[in-house]
This record gives C-alpha cells, sequence and structure tokens, in this order.
C-alpha cells in the first residue's frame, strides 16, 4: 500500500501546485469574491468551491475508485477499495478572505483506516510540505522534524478555535498554557499549523475540535516527520472530526496532560 500512496503523494503534488495557484489568483482578486457566512467566524466563497472542484475533478479522473471527503463537497464518497482523498482547498479561509497570508490547500491521505499521507501546499511562502506515512516528511524536498522541546518555555504554540466547540475549555488550554511559561499564536489554518510543527517551527499544537479536511494532511506531515499527533480518525473523526493535538516527542506528555487539565478527551 506504501508505493500506492507515494505514487499519489507525486501526482497530487503538482495537483496541490496548481490548485495553489488558482487560490492565489483569488486571493489576488479579493474585491470580486462573494463572501458567505456559514456560521460565526466561519464563511466560505466561490474560491473555495472552484478551487475543491478542481482538486476532485483531476482526482476521480487519475484514481476513479478511490474515496473523497472535501469540506464544500458535502457528499463524501468512502471508498470500499482504494485510499480515500481528505481536502480542504482553501484552509485558512477567514485569513484568505481578509487578504491575510495564512492559508493554504490541504490535501492528505486515509488508507487502510489509518493516515498514510499528505500535502500541504502554501502559495504565499511558495512552500509545499509532503509526507508519506513512514518514509518522512519534507518541505520543498528538504527533510523536516519536529522541534525537540521539552516544555512549552521553549517556543510558541499554535492554538485553534472554531464556534464548533464551547469557548470555556479553549480559554483554560491558553490560561494553562501561559501559566506554564508558554505562548500561544493563531494563524487561522490548522493545516499550517501542524505543518509548521512538523517542520519545527511551532514546537506544538492543538484545537479542541478539527474536521478531518483541515487536519489529515498536516497529521501525516507531523507522523511521518517523527512527532506525536493525536489520532484524528479516532471516534469517526473521518465525517465527526476530532481533537488536534502535535508536538514533538519530549514535549507530548506534557502536552497530553495540559490538554486533559483543560478537560479535553486526550
Ligand atoms: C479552519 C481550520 C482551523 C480552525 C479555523 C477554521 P477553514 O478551517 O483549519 O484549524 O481553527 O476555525 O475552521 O474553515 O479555514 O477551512
Amino acid at each position: 500500500m506504501r508505493t500506492e500512496i507515494r505514487e499519489r503523494i507525486d501526482f497530487a503534488t503538482s495537483l496541490a501546485a496548481q490548485a495553489g495557484e488558482l487560490a492565489h489568483d483569488y486571493y489576488r482578486n479579493l474585491g470580486q469574491l462573494t463572501v458567505e457566512n456559514k456560521g460565526p467566524q466561519d464563511v466560505v466563497s466561490e474560491a473555495d468551491r472552484a478551487v475543491e472542484r478542481l482538486i476532485r475533478n483531476e482526482i476521480e479522473r487519475r484514481y476513479p475508485h478511490d474515496g473523497f471527503v472535501g469540506e464544500e463537497s458535502g457528499n463524501a464518497r468512502l471508498s470500499a477499495i482504494g485510499p480515500i482523498w481528505v481536502v480542504d482547498p482553501i484552509d485558512g479561509t477567514q485569513p484568505f478572505l481578509s487578504g491575510v497570508p495564512t492559508w493554504c490547500v490541504s490535501i492528505g491521505l486515509v488508507a487502510q483506516g489509518r493516515v498514510a499521507g499528505g500535502i500541504v501546499r502554501d502559495p504565499c511562502t511558495d512552500e509545499t510540505f509532503t509526507a508519506v506515512v513512514g518514509d518522512g516528511a519534507h518541505c520543498n524536498g528538504r527533510a523536516i522534524r519536529p522541534a525537540d522541546a521539552q516544555d512549552f518555555t521553549q517556543g510558541m504554540t499554535e492554538v485553534g478555535y472554531s464556534s464548533r466547540i464551547p469557548v470555556a475549555p479553549t480559554a483554560l488550554f491558553i490560561e494553562k498554557l501561559l501559566d506554564s511559561g508558554g505562548i500561544y499564536h493563531r494563524g487561522g489554518s490548522g493545516a499550517l499549523g501542524l505543518a509548521y510543527v512538523a517542520a519545527g517551527r511551532y514546537i506544538a499544537y492543538f484545537e479542541g475540535h478539527m474536521n478531518s479536511w483541515d487536519a489529515c494532511a498536516g497529521a501525516a506531515l507531523v507522523n511521518a516527520a517523527g512527532g506525536w499527533v493525536h489520532d484524528i480518525l479516532v471516534d469517526d473523526g473521518l465525517l465527526g472530526g476530532a481533537v488536534a493535538a502535535a508536538s514533538g516527542q519530549r514535549l507530548a506528555p506534557k502536552l497530553q496532560a495540559l490538554a486533559r487539565d483543560a478537560g479535553f478527551p486526550l
């Protein structure tokens, strides 16, 4: 199966670049986009739908028996034969539509019930993060590894939030993080945040609930880079989402304890 995943990641690396270029074209012309509200702090535009159509059409053309779960597609196709593609065409939609360059294209792969590979493409920094679980993770072809931090004072922790969960536990997590000498950062793209953990830029990532299409590729990057990442597929996470947590191996026990103390089921 790993050969099949490698082949798919090679194919999707150029697809992610193509999708990133299309997204960047919309990004350079934000004034022409109609923005719709899906909920509190949750927006979408034609850019998301157009980029997902491109990705889905190319994947279905090349791998007609694979499954597909996409943020904007609605009808998930859970293949019983091939791997399942888990895609967010523009992750960090709010920064994207606000003209803030912290967004990306996120293309993940699930095979035999496990996260198997992924690509995070950032057109704003011209960086492509790629991973095949078991084969390592790379940024623009260079091997990446998580930071070897042993406590929260040694760097930044990215903390995500959405109105899908109550405020209090996330506020308590941030309070406990600050009390531990850590500092939080929020860029608005969970996929990019997880990619930065894999690359050692953030020492940890935490979010009380992430959808699979936001988390899958980033989780593959952290796993393949040698870090620890909470299983995003736990309890039907593919369709229902899950807690997202990731760090280098040495910091993982403290991250898990901090999350549990804030009331999250890790
Ligand atoms: C985003 C996630 C991020 C979360 C944001 C938002 P979107 O996905 O990647 O982790 O904190 O609230 O849900 O909506 O930009 O695709």
